[in-house]
């Protein structure tokens, strides 16, 4: 409300009407495409400004190049339909994957046995060219620390790092407020932090890395061993006959006393513990993140493992559970998201 002296310097322009295409317009729920690949999932989901997720989609991620791709564009295509009957308007495609990735060209570089056939892939080209649409392309745990940055508890925190478990673990470090990639995207590959000099075999080639202790596959490994040994099985624990032995198998059968099942995931937390340690003296984050499916697992061991084995100065870090649902879903949307809305 301006006086009139200055009503008469500034003219404003008339009031133009909206029609009622333009209110449509407004109504729209400006949104993102986001894929996660990861080692057992392909997601695809419609998530808006705030982080929601409108819509999920959940398949198996196909073992060969072909037969992924193919059900990328597909499970996109569909997606991007269904997004106008639910009056968002897609913005861009944000892809999670795991493997080193280069943003820059929309290249997953290279992986490790948990994807197949999904090294030297150019990602971006196809799925731009298939939807018309920008495509931006990051390692799956470097997603879940721009999730953490946007929406979750590292909103506001300088320098924090987060690791997250599936298939196997996934890690992302921010530094200063960004992401930190290495000299050949190689940075922030926590799941390959190695504790012991022998140690379980790793879906990486080499051994005793964090993720072939306590990656959901590490357990579910460990599950099917003391299956097969008998030594699974405790008062409590349900399993059926045909029935596929898991991860969530043996944490049941530790929460219900079985003594091996709790020695296996001691160490598993252990070894994520010493992992965090190695982290904590590389980076010094004053926050550390945990999400995925195994998180609440591994809290309470990671934080006496810290209280036992890190340096002083280094004791002040906080160790949180993610609150996020997809962290690493919401970090592909968040790719699209903050572009379109830059400045
Ligand atoms: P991806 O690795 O494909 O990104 P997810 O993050 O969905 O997939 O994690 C899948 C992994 O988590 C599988 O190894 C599965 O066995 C394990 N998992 C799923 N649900 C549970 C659960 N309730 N408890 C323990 N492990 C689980
Ligand atoms: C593996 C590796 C990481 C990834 C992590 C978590 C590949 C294909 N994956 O360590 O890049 O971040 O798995 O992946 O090289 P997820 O399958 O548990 O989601
Ligand atoms: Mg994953
Ligand atoms: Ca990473
Ligand atoms: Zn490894």
């Amino acid at each position: 409300d301006l006086d009139e002296p200055l009503q008469k310097t500034f003219r404003f322009p008339p009031v133009k009407t909206c029609t009622s295409q333009d209110i449509d317009h407004i109504l729209e729920t400006q949104s993102a495409l986001a894929l996660d690949l990861g080692g057992t999932n392909l997601r695809v989901a419609i998530v808006s400004m705030k982080g929601e997720i409108v819509k999920k989609y959940s398949q198996g991620n196909p073992k060969t190049y072909e037969d992924r791709m193919e059900l990328i564009l597909k499970m996109c295509v569909e997606a991007a339909t269904e997004a106008v009957d639910l009056n968002c308007r897609i913005l861009g495609v944000g892809v999670s994957t795991g493997g080193r990735v280069n943003p820059k060209k929309g290249l997953v570089l290279d992986s490790t046995s948990l994807i197949q056939e999904w090294s030297s892939v150019d990602v971006r080209t196809p799925i731009s060219d298939a939807l018309n649409l920008p495509v931006w392309v990051e390692n799956d745990g470097n997603c879940a620390a721009l999730a953490e940055k946007k929406f979750g508890h590292g909103r506001g925190v300088e320098n924090f790092v987060t690791v997250i478990t599936g298939t196997g673990i996934g890690g992302g470090v921010i530094q200063h407020n960004e992401l930190i990639h290495g000299s050949s995207f190689c940075a922030a590959e926590l799941g390959h932090i190695m504790v012991s000099l022998e140690g379980p075999e790793c879906s990486c080639g080499s051994r005793g890395c964090i993720e072939a202790y306590a990656s959901g596959l590490a357990l579910q490994r460990e599950a099917k061993r003391l299956h097969d040994a008998d030594l699974l099985m405790v008062e409590g624990l349900s399993l059926k006959s045909e029935e596929h032995v898991t991860a969530a198998h043996l944490i049941s059968a530790a929460h219900l006393g079985n003594p091996t099942a709790e020695a296996v995931l001691r160490t598993a937390g252990q070894a994520l513990g010493m992992g965090i340690v190695n982290i904590l003296h590389t980076v010094n984050p004053s926050l550390v993140i945990l999400s995925g499916v195994l998180a609440s697992n591994y809290h309470g061991p990671i934080q006496q493992i810290i209280g036992q084995r890190a340096l002083s100065s280094a004791q002040s870090v906080t160790v949180m559970t993610s609150d996020l649902e997809e962290p690493a879903l919401l970090g592909a949307a968040s790719m699209v998201l903050d572009y379109a809305t830059r400045r």
